[in-house]
């Protein structure tokens, strides 16, 4: 079992509004300042979606090279570009997040219902994605949001071969509406699909809403990794919201160190997952 924990940091999204939530992080200073504060307590990768004038979700490309600009000289964080965006992002958009050359971006591996919404992801468009990061040199991270997801992406790399890097890095999120159940027996039946990937596929997981915490410690327990943030949980506990995101990224950790398994660095990070330095 490994003996750290790498931990992403999911600051922003796209489902929350500033209005509802005034701790999230939707301008670049607001972001740089919140990816400092979370590589302080411990996080390595930052998932990033970006925000417009108006604090929208977009995928303006101009936007997006700025932001993986600013992250690299102000922070040593692994960049992670979201290429789910939003739910009513055309396909086209969400290709062109690469041209803006992070270091890795997510890539979720099947269709799903998004509470009342879908979230598109056909196979041709997965294929695509996942070649154009190969030959950009970019890692991609798979995002799992059920258990077909897991047979998609070993039918993916059977067919296409493996990711730039050589490494598999898949993140379960659990308890989506319309996903799988944010449970540790979902966890431990997903990890249990790993089998029929490549050996040294890693995993982290993050638990929508509630179930962040269940999920947090039955990845800690099985030897997964952690993605935790303001996309996926905007309640601390019950009747406090999260304050910022760190707060959630030093709670992460403290459970990390209290499981043996501290955070990992981010040169340990990069190592891991295949990612340029
Ligand atoms: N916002 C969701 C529709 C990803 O970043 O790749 C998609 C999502 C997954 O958050
Ligand atoms: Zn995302």
């Amino acid at each position: 079992m490994t003996t750290t924990t790498l931990i992403t940091v999911a600051p922003t999204g796209a489902e929350s509004s500033k209005t509802d939530v005034p701790a999230l992080p939707v301008t670049l200073d607001e972001l740089v300042a919140t990816a400092k504060e979370c590589e302080a307590v411990g996080a390595s990768v930052i998932h990033v979606h970006i925000r417009d004038d108006d604090a929208r979700p977009t995928l303006d490309l101009g936007r997006l090279r700025d932001t993986v600009d600013a992250l690299r000289s102000e922070t040593g964080l692994i960049v992670q570009l979201s290429s789910g965006g939003a739910v009513t992002d055309p396909e086209a958009d969400r290709l062109r997040v690469l041209e803006a050359a992070p270091d890795m971006a997510s890539c979720t591996m099947g269709t799903v219902n998004f509470g009342d919404d879908v979230f598109l992801n056909r196979w041709e468009f997965i294929v695509e994605l996942h070649e154009s990061m190969r030959d950009r040199g970019i890692v991609p991270e798979y995002e799992i949001f059920d258990l077909g997801h897991l047979t998609s992406l070993q039918r993916l790399l059977d067919r296409h071969g493996l990711p730039f890097g050589g490494h598999v890095h898949v993140d379960f999120v659990l308890g989506v509406p319309g996903g799988a159940a944010g449970t540790t027996e979902t966890l431990v039946a997903f990890k249990h699909a790993l089998r029929d990937l490549p050996e040294d596929t890693t995993f982290s997981a993050t638990g929508i809403g509630r179930s962040t915490l269940p999920v947090l410690m039955a990845s800690l327990s099985a030897g997964g990794h952690l993605r935790v943030g303001m996309e996926d949980t905007i309640t601390y506990a019950k009747g406090q919201p999260v304050e910022s995101n760190a707060q959630l990224v030093a709670r992460a950790a403290g459970f990390a160190r209290l499981a043996q398994r501290p955070p990992m660095s981010v040169a340990e990070a990069r190592a891991l997952l295949g990612v340029k330095s």
